[in-house]
């Protein structure tokens, strides 16, 4: 077990800016019960029971300030493992501000963004792809999204990446005690066909999770879909619709939307970022040429492409040309207007559509549900499976799957098994950066300057 360092004591406003019911200051340190003493009266905080919750008042010198709760949480049994005080204020701008500053003058140092987190992982409390999680729980904009988070939390990609990382070791020292005390005359052929076997089975488990990479990147950061079209054929009035807000203006005069738009909506658990583009034409308008410029950027961008056409006129050149041009993007083509007579042909399509009417807010389930089936299909539901969601994570992964397969190769090619240990040992270096256990200072003081204030 880590020994719990000793660091001064931190204080933040752990709840968001703004008006509300209740805001907690939170002090973590040595002297966290020292200091909030000294600014509350009430009960002796030094002997009150530890996770217990304490009323009493702040006041600064002889002028009360507010009327709080006070949690005392002892070390170790908290998140930072240090000794931990969370004064529960009336929730306005300026008393939790004065407490705070109070709190400062008292001998604690204003805690930077993601401090009290980074004392967790320092403390051994929990490690980097936990610590992450807890900024991806913050950050989660849907319910998937949260608990993919959770269960990072909880620590499942962790104990996956260190069994694999323990495998790794145990091949690596196997071939040392090969190489150091040879039995047999062909102990160098016999260690790189072990070693073979061994990488192979990294590599699969590597590749599966990384498998998982892609929908787990899109539930965390959202989908990017475009929504392209002609002028005119009703792309605003659907991403009204998708979004149940009238956000884009809606009006019959072509070429309304003059810049991208862009705005999130939860489908069906799946996060979109859609983004709602003018309409594609030949203009000698300078705002709206680049404006279709941007729309070309969009669908060029895209992750998923809602080609919307106006199912109430014929097809013209440059429907056709929208269609070629979307054609090799993940797309599904919107036939809008169904309720007005339809002219387009619909044999000039090749390949699925849906019907819809934006305006009277028909078979828009439809759409929904085929997003869905796009990021679902074929997917179970599995509960329990770890899903690689973090950028981070997913780019060591990778790049931990390239040195084994450069280990691999070297195999393959019979290159001498010491040069193949290097890459062994990179693959399970790097892996070592995703909870934290192999990574360098720079990069952890990075990753929690990333988090809000007063976590
Ligand atoms: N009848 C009918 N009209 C629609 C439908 N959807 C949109 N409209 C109308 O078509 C016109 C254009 O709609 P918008 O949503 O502004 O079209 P747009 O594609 O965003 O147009 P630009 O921003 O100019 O490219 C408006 O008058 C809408 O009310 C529909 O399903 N049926
Ligand atoms: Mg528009």
């Amino acid at each position: 077990m880590t020994l719990t360092q000793e660091f001064d004591t931190i204080a933040a406003i752990s709840t968001p800016l703004g008006e509300g019911a209740i805001a907690i200051v939170r002090l973590s340190g040595t002297d966290a019960l020292k200091i909030a003493q000294s600014v509350y009266k009430g009960k002796n905080l030094a002997q009150v029971a530890s996770h217990t919750i304490n009323y009493g008042h702040i006041f600064e010198e002889e002028r009360l300030v507010d009327e709080v709760m006070v949690s005392v949480m002892r070390a170790p049994k908290t998140f930072t493992r240090e000794d931990i005080v969370e004064i529960n204020t009336h929730g306005g701008i300026a008393v939790t501000q004065e407490i705070l500053q109070l709190l400062l003058r008292n001998g604690a140092r204003l805690a930077e963004p993601g401090e009290f987190t980074k004392r967790a992982f320092l403390n051994g409390r929990i490690d980097l792809a936990q610590a992450e999680s807890v900024m991806d729980l913050i950050r989660a904009k849907t319910d998937k999204a949260a608990n993919i988070a959770v269960k990072q939390l909880d620590g499942s990609l962790s104990k996956m990446i260190n069994n694999i990382r323990q495998d790794i070791l145990e091949s690596l020292a196997q071939v040392e005690v090969n190489i150091d005390y040879p039995e047999y005359d062909d102990v160098e052929t016999m260690t790189s066909q072990m070693l073979l076997e061994k990488t192979a089975h990294f590599e699969q488990l590597l590749e599966n999770l990384l498998s998982t990479a892609k929908r787990g990147k899109i539930l965390r950061e959202g989908l990017k879909t475009a929504i392209i079209g002609l002028p005119n054929v009703g792309k605003s009035s659907l991403l009204n619709q998708l979004l149940r807000e009238e956000k884009a203006i809606v009006t019959d005069i072509a070429g309304t939307t003059r810049d991208v738009i862009t705005e999130f909506a939860n489908i069906g658990g799946v996060p979109l970022e859609l983004v709602d583009t003018a309409g594609i034409r030949e203009t000698d308008d300078l705002v709206e040429a680049i404006g279709v410029e941007r729309s070309k950027k969009a669908l060029a961008e895209a992750d998923l492409v809602l080609l919307v056409l106006d199912a109430s006129l014929e097809l013209t050149d440059k429907d056709l040309e929208l269609l070629e041009l979307s054609k090799n993007a993940n797309r599904i083509v919107l036939l809008n207007k169904t309720d007005l007579p339809e002219k387009l042909d619909i044999n000039q399509i090749s390949g699925d559509f849906i019907r819809i009417s934006a305006l009277k807010n028909e078979n828009l389930s439809a759409v929904e549900e085929k997003i869905n089936q796009i990021f679902f299909a074929g997917e179970i539901e599995a509960k329990d499976a770890t899903v690689l969601s973090n950028a981070r994570h997913i780019s060591l992964v990778e790049e931990a799957l390239k040195a084994l397969k450069e280990a691999n190769n070297g195999l393959a090619l019979g290159l001498p098994v010491d040069l193949i240990q290097v890459d062994v040992t990179r693959c399970w270096q790097l892996l070592g950066e995703i909870t934290g256990e192999a990574a360098p200072d720079e990069l952890i003081t990075q990753l929690f300057s990333q988090f809000c204030l007063g976590k």
